[in-house]
């Protein structure tokens, strides 16, 4: 049985929950409980707090974690990342009050920073060779300047709105972050086998994502254009249509060269172009 460490609530449980569900993997429950088992694979689901989970991961009561990189990295704890899982993406970034005149890095020095991220941010004024003093508080971040707590922030930013309506302007950003696939160092055998199964389930959830089935008829003396253009996971499938020098093309495209190459199509005269979502794509 591989046990897996996911957030109990929060920004991280939906799109963990949903890569679980897209490996076919089903459970037992919600996550009103601790645990969950899973009814078709040998995982056990633990429902925690996003800070614990690398701890729980290092020590080897769960085999393997879904956590932010933010989150890794100040707890310090030694867990291998085994996949960048592509959701809760933020940065880490150093924001003071509009008034406050920033030319560079140098203007942090002898200042005072809030944060709940002491460690990386202690880390980055090392790398910088700067000193300021940090005030590590748990949440809220963003007032502790208009209350005199402190200087300056340095806190998880996404759309920025949070800044913005406190009044913050971003100066620095000191790490980009997303949410990771962490694993204990020591796994046996069997845990590593029970891994490696998930990730290739991953890996086919996430390439299915990254392209699209592409279905289109086309007249014969384009095939060769067509083709390369569309070489997907080999080569396209070309089959004769009943009407003479046309041809039906199906293949595979990546999402983000998906309009260039249907105004490609469009000039080597396709037409009917049909294009589905994948669910799976083992290559
Ligand atoms: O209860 P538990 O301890 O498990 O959860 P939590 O409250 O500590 O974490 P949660 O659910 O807020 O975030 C979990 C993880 O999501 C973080 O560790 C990050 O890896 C990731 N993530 C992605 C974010 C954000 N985006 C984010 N925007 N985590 C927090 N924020 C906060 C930020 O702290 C700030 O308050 O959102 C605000 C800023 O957002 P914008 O959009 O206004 O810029
Ligand atoms: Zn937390």
């Amino acid at each position: 049985m591989l046990k897996i460490a996911v957030q109990k609530s929060g920004r991280l449980y939906e799109d963990s929950m949903r890569l679980l569900k897209e490996c076919g993997i089903e459970l037992n429950n919600g996550n009103k409980q601790l645990k969950a088992v899973a009814l078709n694979f040998p995982l056990e689901v633990y429902f925690l707090r996003d800070d614990d989970i690398p701890q729980y991961v290092f020590d080897g009561v769960a085999d393997i974690g879904i956590v932010g990189e933010n989150v890794v990295l100040e707890k310090g704890k030694e867990v291998r990342s085994v996949y960048r899982l592509g959701f809760g993406r933020c940065r880490l970034s150093i924001a003071v009050p509009k008034s406050f005149e920033y030319a560079g890095p140098l203007s942090l020095n002898g200042i005072r920073i809030a944060t709940s991220y002491p460690h990386i941010l202690q880390r980055y004024l090392d790398e910088q060779s700067l000193s300021a003093e940090i005030h590590e508080i748990s949440g809220s971040v963003e007032i502790a300047p208009g209350i005199g707590l402190a200087d300056a922030i340095c806190d998880l930013v996404s759309s920025g709105s949070t800044l913005f309506t406190n009044g913050l302007r971003e100066v620095a950003v000191i790490l980009q972050s997303e949410a990771l696939l962490v694993a204990n160092n020591q796994l046996n055998d069997e845990q590593r086998q029970l891994l490696d199964k998930l990730l290739m389930r991953i890996n086919a959830v996430k390439s299915a994502r990254k392209n699209k089935y592409i279905l289109m008829n086309a007249p014969n003396h384009q095939l060769a254009n067509i083709t390369a253009l569309l070489p997907g996971m080999k080569s396209p499938t070309i089959v004769p249509l009943a009407e003479e020098g046309w041809s039906s093309v199906q293949s595979v495209v990546n999402v983000d060269d998906f309009w260039e190459v249907m105004e490609k199509l469009k000039s080597f005269e396709a037409q009917g172009i049909l294009v589905m979502p994948i669910e799976q794509m083992i290559v």
